[in-house]
């Protein structure tokens, strides 16, 4: 990128973030090569970059901005709470106003039967809580040895030990010698990569027995819970076949198990419903959220608790856990405000009846594209199959999901490459001129990645 940069502070910003910052998920020594791309302003769904280049932004910052950049009602909301209360912990029987106003409000938008917020200051923060609460549940209920959690591979719970444990990217096992014990993972379903020849109804319901399978394997009284996103996200966007989640609801039925549905992604209106749970019509006993809650005006996350559980939490004795900035009150009340905009703008509604149809459907044109195996989505996210063959699903060597991403850059799109699967997840508040200007500009980028290939 430096041969096209033009501003001059573009290039001191890139040599101080080379001399003294490590962002996370980044091979240090290629991006020093080359510069960081520094975003300097949003608005809307657009971002502006240092050079003055205005994008796209298909992924809401980072599955977040849900209601889009320039809020100045969350600005105000933060600012009065930084000048009324800044901080106090919520250890040692106190509280304060955002914090339980901020529960409340949660649990009113939550599935039937989930009251009560734990909050952390991000989604690893969650499920690191999840983690603990699920083998401290047990224990109360004295099944100490119920401690084992069933996660999937190449699913994704955040950057800590437990996210990355709970998690099955194998990259992230490879550093820092995990998982830790007592965690196993079974297979995905990702039907385009690893559906093989069966049809997608038969996948879906021979991934969701490889639950049962593990069930079995590892004895139900080891068993603490089984977790789980709605619709893996940093995964590819992988949106299971229709036949999963009934599946896996019946096989949950059968077994004392907790269930724990990750929607630190599809939480608050990605799919047109509050949570990615309803709209498959799951009743998790565990929430991890994060992301959505504040749009990503500020780091906030938290676990939504299924009443139950909280029964059983209350005659354990104190629960010897939490973070300083549990609940803190100027993100408690970012994201209380964050919430009133979702629920008067009817956003969440206007997903669901209006916008997702259509990006849906615009999305759908795109699988006429040469390269395109598969387009795929719900709500407001979707994915596209890169391939070299539509009917094999071949890949090209070495791929060409990076190239596609670094068009879309280019050309003022930002469109996310998970190896060949690009995806997108746009803000909410995403017209359906916008739209069209998405789908425009990928349809383009698809050419010019097509057109390198074909060289
Ligand atoms: N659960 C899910 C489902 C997530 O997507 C986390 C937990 C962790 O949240 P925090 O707030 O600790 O980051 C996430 C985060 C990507 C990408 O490459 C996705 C996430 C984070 C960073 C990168 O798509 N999701």
């Amino acid at each position: 990128m430096n041969s096209q940069v033009t501003n001059p502070q573009t290039l001191e910003w890139q040599a101080l973030g080379r001399d003294h910052h490590l962002p996370p998920f980044t091979d240090y020594k290629a991006l020093n090569a080359k510069g960081a791309r520094i975003i300097t302003k949003a608005e809307g769904v657009y971002v502006w970059d240092s050079e003055g280049n205005k994008i796209l932004d298909g992924m809401a910052g980072l599955w977040c901005v849900n209601v889009g950049y320039g809020r100045e009602e969350l600005v105000q909301a933060a600012t009065r709470q930084m000048r009324e209360l800044p901080f106090y912990n919520l250890f040692f029987q106190t509280a304060h106003p955002p914090a339980v106003e901020l529960s409340k409000a949660i649990a009113d938008i939550a599935p039937e039967g989930m009251n009560h917020v734990f909050f952390t200051g991000s989604g690893s923060e969650a499920n690191d809580t999840v983690l603990r609460m699920v083998r401290h549940y047990w224990a109360i209920k004295g099944q100490p040895q119920k401690k084992v959690i069933i996660g999937r591979w190449n699913g994704y719970h955040g950057s800590t030990v437990a996210g990355v444990s709970l998690g099955g990217m194998k990259a992230l096992h490879g550093q820092g010698d995990l998982p830790i014990p007592g965690i196993e993972h079974i297979a995905q379903p990702y039907w385009f990569g690893e559906g093989g020849d069966m049809a997608p109804a038969e996948f879906g319901v021979w991934a969701a027995e490889q639950l049962e399978k593990k069930i079995l394997e590892v004895g139900e009284d080891k068993i603490a819970a089984f977790i789980a996103e709605p619709i893996q996200g940093a995964g590819g966007v992988i949106v299971p076949p229709e036949t999963y989640w009934p599946k896996i609801r019946e096989i949950l039925a059968k077994y004392d198990i907790l269930f724990i549905a990750d929607e630190v992604i599809c939480g608050f209106g990605r799919t047109g419903e509050w949570f990615g749970s309803q709209y498959y019509g799951n009743a998790p006993d565990l929430m991890p959220i994060a992301k959505g809650l504040t749009s990503g005006y500020i780091p906030m996350g938290g676990v939504i608790v299924r009443d139950e559980i909280v029964h059983t939490l209350n005659e354990g004795g104190e629960f010897y856990h939490g973070f300083t900035y549990s609940g803190h009150p100027v993100a408690a009340a970012v994201a209380l405000e964050n919430i009133r905009i979702l629920r008067e703008e009817k956003i969440v509604e206007k997903v669901k009846a209006e916008t997702a149809p259509y990006l849906q459907q615009r999305w759908q044109e795109l699988a006429d594209h040469p390269l395109v195996g598969e387009a795929r989505g719900v709500g407001m996210v979707a994915a596209l199959e890169l391939v070299k063959n539509k009917q094999t699903r071949e890949r090209y060597a070495g791929g060409v999901g990076m190239q596609c991403r670094e068009h879309c850059f280019r050309n003022g799109l930002i469109m996310r490459a998970v190896g060949d699967t690009m995806i997108i997840s746009p803000p909410l508040v995403i017209s359906k001129d916008e739209v069209d200007e998405l789908v425009t500009k990928a349809r383009k980028c698809l050419d010019l990645t097509l057109a390198d290939v074909k060289g």
